[in-house]
């Protein structure tokens, strides 16, 4: 459990840290410092870290960079002076950054009559009950008489016991405090777990750079250890990184493809008045103090930065104004990738977590499982009822339900457009609202689809052809049969039919849109069963080479087309999707059923579950 102290200067905070520990943590840092220990300012009692640091400036910085580490804020308060300005700050930060939980402490009741400690109990009362710590239990002690210590400690005690276990299954990462070299050691960093567990021999990145480096021995709670968690203090020994790559203010993370960004989106509470047109602001991320430019909107803001940055989402952050150094507000960050206008993303994952922003977003379609991992931090999960497929390169995620429902709708737009068209083969998947080509490909295997070229139909769909075409082709039908694999070239039906050449190849359109034949050539048009012969000839020499490929002249001797036929037949296989080339030699492309996915084809996605 991590404790940190707040509180005006002076109101008794280190003497309390002192008397429940022993520890002076105002004469740590001189020690410390030159003995290179990892957790300056801290003092420890049992499983009890107190983070006890000195003056104002130092605890905003602390508190950006440790709260997600804090387990319970003590507010300190003097029971003469009662509430003061940087009691009041600190509150609010408290309130703004998250901390859970909050408990008062009036210091130097020995100094004070009862009425007066009485009446700052009051006071502190009705400082704490206007925000988010209302109710807090407000404890009476003095560290110099001893008075109300056993009641503290046996209150912190319970407290220990009642803090429930950092249940994130977020990765690993850690904002680095301090970074120096120790000799035989190498380059130490040290910091507080903000997620994750790291032990030693693990990969690491430090970030935004990038650079990987890995664990070669750590620290925790201040000893030895195998892995650190989450709350825990820790001091990495990293190899493979130089003095110089890592300093306060990056961000040490396992390997995982992490967010880098020039800017993001955050959601604000103004401390004071809200902040309505673009401003320069410094903000406190983690260890790190950066300059932005914040431009707002509504109870969102950009920040942009002049820099990559680094931020997951719900990580918290501090605003500051540059010129008078006042804080003026505090900040989650909600997407720390967010495209141009993500306005509709941002209300849905703002102020949620990283589990129920996944859920958020799914009940709103796919999401990128790329973008996903990055921006919450979480590792693959293996969640049944979720579909992963991939959109042009990219995978995503959908849920099973939504996916069988769109896949339902689809089978059903390409039913609706043949009745409306049903002259035609099919729709062309821009003609019905251009659906995933994952989920056709899923239809076609499943066999509620057919694909006939570029075109879509469901598989008992048959075109008809206006009566006057269906006379047309009775005519053409037994010319187009044709010699062997060869019909005849356009001129040649048009002489044999006594028609013009032009009104012969629009009735071959309207017969190809049919589906009736295909256009192989600008001249020759092929039955659908010439098609099928000259695809499984290709087969079979593909077969024949052991699946090394077959060449021109080979399918030219078998099929005795011809020279120049040979190469516009082989063409159209290709732009076909029936043949693929590779340099002077074509393989069929008919996927075997060994190589077929379980589900869906393994051209355009990728049967592995969860994010
Ligand atoms: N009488 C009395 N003096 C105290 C008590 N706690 C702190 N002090 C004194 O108040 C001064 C400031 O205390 P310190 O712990 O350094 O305050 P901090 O600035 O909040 O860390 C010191 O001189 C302490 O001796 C207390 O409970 N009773
Ligand atoms: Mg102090």
């Amino acid at each position: 459990m991590i404790i940190a102290t707040a509180g005006h200067v002076d109101h008794g905070k280190t003497s309390l840290v002192r008397a429940l520990t022993g520890v002076d943590t105002d004469r740590l840092p001189e020690e410390k410092r030159r003995g290179m220990s990892i957790d300056l300012g801290f003092a420890y009692l049992g499983s009890i870290a107190f983070v006890d640091v000195p003056g104002h400036e130092r605890f905003v910085r602390n508190m950006a960079a440790g709260v997600p580490g804090i387990d319970l804020a003590l507010l300190v308060v003097a029971a003469d002076d009662g509430p003061m300005p940087q009691t009041r700050e600190h509150l609010a930060i408290l309130e703004h950054l998250g901390a859970p939980r909050l408990l008062a402490v009036l210091t130097k009741v020995d100094r004070v009559s009862t009425e007066r400690a009485a009446q700052a109990v009051d006071e502190v009362r009705d400082l704490v009950d206007g925000g988010r710590f209302s109710g807090a239990e407000i404890l009476r002690v003095s560290s110099v008489t001893g008075e109300g210590m056993g009641a503290l400690r046996e209150r912190l005690a319970k407290l220990v016991d009642s803090v429930p276990p950092r249940a994130s299954g977020q990765r690993f990462r850690m904002h680095v405090d301090r970074a120096f070299v120790i000799d035989g050691l190498g380059l130490v960093v040290t910091g507080t777990v903000a997620s994750g567990v790291i032990a030693a021999g693990d990969e690491v990145q430090v970030l935004p750079a990038g650079r990987k480096a890995r664990v070669r021995s750590l620290r925790a709670n201040n000893g030895e250890a195998a892995r650190a968690a989450a709350g825990q203090r820790c001091a990495l020994a990293l190899q493979g990184i130089a003095r110089g790559q890592v300093e306060r203010g990056d961000v040490v993370a396992d390997a995982a493809p992490a967010p880098v960004s020039k800017h993001f989106d955050v959601e604000v509470s103004w401390l004071g008045a809200p902040i309505a047109r673009p401003k320069a602001v410094g903000v406190h991320l983690g260890t790190a103090m950066l300059q932005a430019r914040l431009s707002p909107y509504g109870r969102f803001a950009r920040l942009a930065f002049p820099h990559g940055v680094t931020a997951w989402h719900g990580d918290r952050l501090l605003l500051r104004d540059p010129g008078t150094q006042r804080l003026i507000g505090a900040g989650v960050v909600v997407d720390p990738l967010p495209p141009e206008r993500a306005a509709a993303r941002r209300e849905r994952i703002a102020g949620l977590s990283a589990e129920a922003a996944f859920d958020a977003l799914l009940a709103d379609g796919m999401v990128d499982a790329e973008w996903f991992e990055k921006v919450f931090h979480l590792p693959p999960r293996d969640a049944p009822g979720l579909v992963v497929f991939s959109v042009r390169g990219v995978r995503h995620v959908m849920c099973e339900e939504r996916w069988r429902a769109q896949c339902d709708a689809l089978e059903r737009a390409v039913g609706e457009w043949h009745a409306a068209h049903p002259e035609s083969i099919g729709p062309r998947p821009a003609e019905i609202g251009a659906p995933l080509v994952a989920m056709i490909d899923f239809l076609v295997d499943a066999g509620r689809l057919v694909r006939e070229g570029p075109s879509l139909r469901v598989p008992q769909h048959r075109p008809v052809l206006s009566p006057q075409d269906e006379a047309l082709w009775q005519k053409f039908a037994p010319l187009l049969k044709g010699d062997g694999a060869k019909p005849p070239r356009v001129h040649e039906l048009a002489a044999q039919l006594a028609l013009e050449p032009k009104a012969v190849t629009d009735f071959l359109q309207r017969a190809a849109r049919a589906g009736r034949v295909h256009r192989v050539a600008p001249n020759r048009y092929f039955l659908p069963g010439t098609v099928e012969r000259l695809v499984e000839l290709a087969v079979s020499l593909d077969e024949e080479s052991a699946h090394h490929g077959f060449g021109a002249a080979a399918y030219r001797d078998r099929s005795r087309l011809g020279r120049n036929l040979t190469i516009e037949v082989l063409e159209f296989l290709d732009e076909a999707g029936y043949t693929r080339r590779a340099g002077n030699l074509r393989r069929a492309r008919r996927v075997s059923m060994e190589e077929k996915r379980p589900r869906w084809d393994a051209r355009t996605s990728n049967p592995e579950r969860g994010v």
